[in-house]
């Protein structure tokens, strides 16, 4: 069997689960949602990390419905830690180009918030720079759309694609995740640090909320209060979990 053939019947099998990773507000340190990042758990193979299988899915296409899976499972998650008191959290849900290009995104998100019942404004769209770049007015007219819903739209890696500032304010964009290359050579590269400080400083600028990705000391996390950024998330502050796990770093709702 093909690996084409394995996701297929992996998705009518429900192998995938996703996990998920605390987003933290850097003034006070407080959990304020959380990245999903999907794994497969494969009987055979053990559980598979989304770089072995996504390009693959996206290949083929399947990501379009691995993508819908996606949506599902993360509002229905969304769901019931609102249930649970956790009303505020946000959860980032990473997409794929060809979700825009083919299958009807507005159409899979609408049906993604009814059929959970989850808060639309608890649900952020995490897109790359290079799905802005493709097919403009289509992805612009999806995007509106979304936003109209009530949903947030972050972009994923910034800094390693080609989006020029106009985007940020055409798509009206909430927030900036910086790519985690940068914030690694925060320490030792005065250029990651002119980029980062440069780019913080355009966010704050145009009102954009801004998180650095890929956050795995304590230094990394003290430079980033002094730059005055807004949100991290890496291994220093967690790593990708399941859910029941995270639900066991929030505080107790009141
Ligand atoms: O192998 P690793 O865990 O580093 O791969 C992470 C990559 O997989 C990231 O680029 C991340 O955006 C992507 N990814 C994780 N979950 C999803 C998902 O649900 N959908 C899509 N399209 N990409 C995902
Ligand atoms: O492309 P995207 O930003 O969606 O990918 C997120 C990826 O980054 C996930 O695979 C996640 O496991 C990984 N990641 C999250 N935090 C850290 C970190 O502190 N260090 C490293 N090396 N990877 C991280
Ligand atoms: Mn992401
Ligand atoms: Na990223």
């Amino acid at each position: 069997l093909d690996i084409q053939n394995r996701l297929r019947r992996a998705l009518e099998r429900q192998e995938f689960i996703l996990h998920y990773q605390p987003l933290i507000d850097l003034g006070s340190t407080r959990i304020v949602g959380a990245e999903a990042l999907i794994r497969w758990n494969c009987p055979d193979l053990g559980m598979q990390p989304p770089g072995l299988f996504i390009p693959v899915a996206e290949d083929s296409g399947l990501i379009v419905n691995i993508g819908e899976w996606v949506l599902q499972e993360a509002c229905r998650q969304a769901r019931i830690w609102k249930d649970a008191g956790h009303g505020k959290l946000v959860i980032a849900v990473n997409l794929s180009p060809l979700q825009f290009t083919r299958g009807n995104l507005v159409e899979t998100v609408t049906r993604a918030l009814t059929d959970s019942g989850a808060d639309p404004a608890c649900i952020e769209l995490e897109i790359t720079e290079s799905i802005l770049m493709k097919d403009t007015e289509q992805v612009l007219a999806t995007v509106r759309q979304l936003h109209a819903m009530g949903l947030r739209l972050a972009i994923d890696d910034f800094g390693t694609g080609y989006s020029s500032l106009a985007y940020l304010r055409r798509f009206a964009v909430d927030k900036l995740k910086i790519d985690q290359s940068f914030i690694r050579d925060l320490p030792t590269d005065p250029d990651a640090g002119a980029i980062v400080r440069g780019v913080i400083q355009m966010a704050k600028s145009l009102k954009i909320a801004v998180l650095a990705e890929g956050v795995e000391t304590a230094d990394i996390a003290h430079d980033l209060v002094l730059l005055g950024c807004d949100y991290a998330q890496g291994y220093y502050f967690g790593r990708p979990m399941p859910a029941e796990a995270f639900a066991e770093l929030l505080p107790p709702p009141r």
